[in-house]
């Protein structure tokens, strides 16, 4: 059985799993309006990411007898400066994550739950991945400036991206 504190303490953060797939969402259309397709693919798999993220702590609060207690999701942001603009921001979104899963462990830690903090640990080390990746294409967005032939070639790249579904825990 999972403590009260706990169980909440993963119910925000399923909460904030499921905004993030929204985000990514909101940002995969503004890069379809924009006819840049591979950005856009490179959003759909982060949006299938987060999904995946939010239903593996579903999961895990069912398995442990915990109540899973969906919340409102709040609208996201639709409109971007730039492509730039945008991965900065992803950027800036991944890192208020890596933020919170080190509060989720922390509150596990005061209620000695050793199952949730090594359930948890797999998000840890997927924030880490998730920032450095994202980070890999702000830094050559960066490079790229006004170049449109170069920003085109990212988009090839990132076309090629594709979603695997993750084995947590
Ligand atoms: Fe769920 O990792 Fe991104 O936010």
């Amino acid at each position: 059985m999972i403590s009260e504190k706990m169980e909440k303490a993963f119910n925000e953060q399923i909460n904030k799993e499921l905004f993030s797939e929204y985000l990514y969402l909101s940002m995969q259309a503004y890069f379809e309006r924009m006819n840049l397709t591979g950005f856009t693919n490179w959003m759909t798999v982060q949006v299938q990411e987060e999904h995946a993220h939010a239903m593996g702590m579903y999961t895990y609060l069912n398995e442990r007898g915990g109540k899973v207690e969906l919340m409102a999701i709040d609208k996201p942001q639709t409109d971007w400066a730039s492509p730039l603009d945008v991965f900065k921001h992803v950027l800036e979104h991944e890192q208020f994550v890596t933020s919170c899963i080190n509060k989720l462990m922390d509150v596990a830690e005061e209620e000695k739950d050793r199952a949730a903090l090594s359930f948890l640990d797999w998000y840890l080390k997927e924030q880490v991945e998730e920032e450095n990746n994202v980070g890999g294409v702000l830094a050559k967005l960066e490079l790229i400036g006004d170049d449109k032939h170069a920003l085109l070639l990212l988009d090839k790249d990132l076309a090629t991206r594709t979603f695997v579904a993750p084995v947590i825990g």
